[in-house]
């Protein structure tokens, strides 16, 4: 079978011809808002309903200008499934994977919203911390050196060699926004704020490179890659992982960095818009004290997991995890920092900021945001509790 990109129609042909879904009246629509592939929702008038996923053979808000391979439809896919083995609540299920298609079927979860479109809204999510901060442990340590023997953690590494992808995160995160180039995606009256301040800061860009390296040469866990908040599915009960293409063995700690950056560019976007001020106090005290949990709980999760599973002798030691999580901390911080910054004038953006329609008023919380994650890199390697990073966070911007 050839592959070819799929129109609603097809998804719901091909659907037919597998036996996944049947019953009369089949309607399938485009969802989704993502920079890559194809996604449809499909159901039928039972109430039964699926999600295909399709990757095309270019980045979509590109165009065919920038290819990009097929495979990582199969990696994304697969990545869940291992993930899925170690957290199976907090992760999307996947049915079926097509490589020929380069599709895959996965559970309906529209049940629930993105966390980026309940945070721009100041919707709270009472459990994920708690859920997202064993997700972040179980995947990390599952997946990692600690507990895999070492032969088959080898062959994880080489299982999800993903280099393309991996560009686009060695381009987009740690590279364009950090001089001028015609692939950034610039708000016109940032631009002298960023000519005349940001890219003369070369201090930043060679902290920001020191985690480049980390990121192009640490195989610590499999990854997710990118773990923003547009990749949770999240409401009172239930968190949902999903979108994991960028997976890859890489470092450990850039997963709650990448999160920890996108909580906090929610939390400052609140400068730029019209909520009542209790409101925004009562809704950044609350993403602050998230913010904590979530890396207080994931450290209390990781030491048990350590205490009780460790395999290999040379890190049953709690010596050892200290020294891990001091180095994991430093790190997540620093790779919030740069994916804060390549949120506000790299090619792709949030919506948390970008749905300010004024420009000017636009421009003013990005170069707030981009201060704060500045001085986040610089001072990383000063703080040791998450909630030396709140205080300060508060300080900055309340
Ligand atoms: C060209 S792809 C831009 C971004 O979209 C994805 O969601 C990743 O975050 C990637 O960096
Ligand atoms: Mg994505």
């Amino acid at each position: 079978m050839a592959y070819k990109p799929l129109l609603e129609e097809d998804v719901i042909e091909y659907l037919k011809k597998k036996k996944m879904i049947t019953g009369e009246n089949i309607q399938a629509k485009q969802v989704g808002d993502g920079n890559l592939n194809n996604v449809y929702r499909v159901w039928n008038s039972k109430g039964d309903s699926l999600i295909v996923k399709q990757a095309l053979p270019y980045v979509k808000i590109v165009g065919d200008s920038w290819p990009l391979p097929l495979n990582r439809n199969t990696i994304e896919a697969e990545a869940l499934k291992f993930h899925g083995n170690f957290c199976p609540n907090y992760v999307v299920k996947v049915f079926t994977v097509d490589e020929d298609y380069a599709l895959m079927v996965m559970e309906d979860l529209s049940h629930m919203k993105t966390m980026r479109l309940g945070m721009i809204r100041m919707e709270k999510f009472p459990l994920f911390a708690d859920h997202i901060s064993e997700y972040l442990a179980n995947t990390l340590f599952y997946t990692s050196d600690f507990y895999m023997d070492p032969i088959e953690k080898k062959e994880l590494v080489k299982k999800f060699i993903n280099p393309h992808l991996c560009k686009i995160t060695e381009d987009l995160i740690f590279t364009d926004p950090y001089y001028d180039t015609p692939k950034n995606n610039i708000n016109p009256e940032l631009l002298p704020f960023l000519k005349n301040k940001f890219w003369k800061r070369n201090y930043l860009w060679k902290e920001a490179s020191k985690m480049k390296y980390k990121f192009l040469t640490s195989a610590e866990s499999l990854i997710h890659g990118d773990l923003h908040i547009g990749s949770i599915f999240a409401n009172e009960k239930e968190t949902k992982v999903f979108d994991a293409e960028f997976a890859f063995v890489g470092p450990a700690a850039f997963d709650q960095g990448l999160l920890l950056g996108n909580i906090l560019i929610n939390y400052v976007s609140f400068d730029g818009k019209d909520f009542a001020k209790e409101a925004v106090e009562d809704y950044r005290n609350y993403i602050l004290k998230t913010i904590e949990d979530i890396y207080n709980k994931f450290s209390e999760k990781l030491h048990k997991l350590w205490i009780e599973k460790v395999n290999d002798i040379s890190f049953k030691n709690e010596n050892f995890l200290d020294y891990y999580l001091e180095k994991y901390f430093k790190d997540m911080l620093g790779y919030a920092s740069v994916v804060i910054i390549r949120r506000i004038h790299g090619l792709a953006h949030n919506i948390d900021i970008d749905e300010i329609g004024d420009l000017k008023i636009r421009s003013r919380v990005q170069q707030s945001v981009l201060d704060l994650a500045t001085n986040i890199m610089l001072t990383r390697n000063h703080w040791k509790d998450i909630s030396e990073l709140t205080n300060y966070v508060k300080s900055f911007v309340f």
